[in-house]
């Protein structure tokens, strides 16, 4: 892509309604601009960034045997009447009536619409489990939509669904979301702590959220800072294996590290003191097994194999999938700007033609530009006729995590720049060891 042609509407100035770090990089970046309180449109880089957490986030739930799908954003208000939440939710709802004066409602979540398509489709235990789950967009009419699209009204999650015969099997699906979550946010270079907590109007008993740390953070975190070193890696999961799963929550789970309403100072207190840490962390998501909560009174019902009619077990697994670009920069940025993990970048690379219009810097950009595009990356190009002060200042605020720059001395020489974003050690070498450089780096991402 071609600075010139591109849609990057960056701001000079910090904008004032911005209180925190990376709604006010989001602003500055041209990532988003605020329609109405809590609802954003997503400008071009800000989309790309969404899309590629949307991207990681299908492949690691594919990974994990769960389906997906696509569910509507508005909803009859007659199904949640079924499950008794039509009343309950309250406020943040939004609630719609159409021309033909049937009550609607913009989703807050999806519990009763799956539990629906489920018992329209599936009676049996053979056809068990099943976990279906979509991305989509979500409307909560939050009293103080506020950090940008940390707290909006209008969002994007990921939810999903499982159903499964008991108690255990639906477990193994709580389970298997969990590491299967951990292993998404490790994708986008974020540690994110899974933490015992509260269920709020999804309900249930059984339910994590897991946090980033981070000082903006809106919840109060209490914990042993040694879960903070806790990686899954690259190690293998047979997501079949209930054992192995189960080990690897274990592994997450046994040091303390509770949100602020299920905190236990009794228990706390066994904790080391030096290893004993309060502080805060923003929401990424929260898994709930809620048993038969909808199942009961929604009737999805199944065959089990000794011919009985049993209510299916369930649980549901959100991730905030628009919160985390946010929670990203929270966790990546720098007096300059936002540092882009490789995972979730926008462009893979910044290619800066220090004097655009030369024969010999407008040729080698062109050719480090195919170059990379040969092999899959897409390069954001500065083609801009601008002073290199301006050009570095853009792609050290819009944060890719690789620049390449291309300057008539260096060229002469038959050398290029590539620059770390992150630690800003740059190094010259020739256009083709830059292009295997990034090639090797984006290699497997
Ligand atoms: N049905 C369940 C799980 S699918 C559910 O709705 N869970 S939730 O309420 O915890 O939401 C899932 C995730 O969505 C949260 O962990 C959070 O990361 C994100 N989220 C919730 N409210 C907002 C909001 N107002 N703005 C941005 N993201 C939000």
């Amino acid at each position: 892509m071609r600075l010139s042609r591109y849609f990057l509407p960056v701001l000079r100035e910090n904008p004032s309604e911005a209180q925190i770090v990376s709604h006010r990089l989001m602003l500055r970046a041209g990532m988003i601009r605020q329609q109405a309180a809590g609802i954003y449109s997503w400008l071009p880089l800000g989309y790309r960034v969404l899309r590629r957490i949307e991207e990681i986030v299908h492949q690691e739930q594919v990974r994990a045997g769960h389906i997906p799908m696509l569910m509507p954003t508005l909803q009859p208000a007659d199904l949640w009447r079924e499950s008794g939440r039509y009343d309950d939710y309250g406020e943040e709802m939004l609630r719609i009536r159409d021309r033909q004066k049937r009550d609607l409602l913009y989703g807050p979540t999806n519990e009763e619409m799956i539990t629906d398509i489920f018992r329209a489709h599936v009676g049996s235990y053979r056809d068990l489990p099943l976990t279906l789950y979509h991305i989509q967009w979500k409307f909560r009419d939050e009293i103080r939509p506020r950090f940008g699209v940390m707290r909006g009204r209008e969002f994007l999650m990921k939810d999903g669904y499982n159903f499964d015969i008991d108690k255990e099997a639906s477990l193994h699906a709580y389970n298997r979301h969990m590491v299967s979550y951990l292993r998404t946010y490790e994708r986008m270079g974020l540690t994110a702590i899974p933490m015992r907590a509260a269920s709020g109007p999804i309900g249930g008993d059984n339910t994590h959220e897991f946090l980033v740390l981070a000082a903006t953070g809106e919840s109060e975190v209490y914990y042993d800072d040694r879960v903070q070193d806790l990686r899954l890696g690259s190690r293998a999961i047979d997501y079949d294996d209930r054992a192995a799963v189960a080990g690897v929550c274990e592994e997450f789970t046994t040091l303390y590290a509770r949100t602020g309403e299920t905190h236990d100072a009794g228990l706390f207190e066994t904790v080391p003191e030096a290893h004993r840490k309060v502080g805060r962390g923003i929401e990424v998501g929260q898994i709930f097994y809620f048993s038969t909560k909808y199942s009961e009174p929604m009737g999805a019902v199944v065959v089990n194999d000794k011919g009985e009619r049993v209510p299916v077990h369930m649980g549901s697994h959100g991730i905030g999938v628009s919160r985390l670009v946010g929670a990203i920069i929270e966790a990546s940025h720098d007096e300059r700007g936002i540092i882009w993990p490789e995972g979730v970048t926008p462009f893979p690379v910044g290619l800066v033609n220090l004097k655009q219009g030369d024969g010999a810097t407008d040729a080698a950009c062109a050719a480090i530009e195919g170059a990379l595009a040969a092999k899959g990356l897409e390069v954001l190009y500065d083609d801009r006729d601008e002073r290199a002060g301006a050009k570095f200042a853009t792609m050290d605020l819009i944060g890719l995590p690789w620049r390449i720059t291309v300057g008539p001395r260096g060229l002469a020489a038959g050398k290029v720049e590539l620059t770390s974003r992150r630690t800003g050690a740059a190094e010259e070498m020739t256009p083709e060891e830059a292009v295997a450089r990034i090639g090797a780096i984006y290699a497997g991402l």
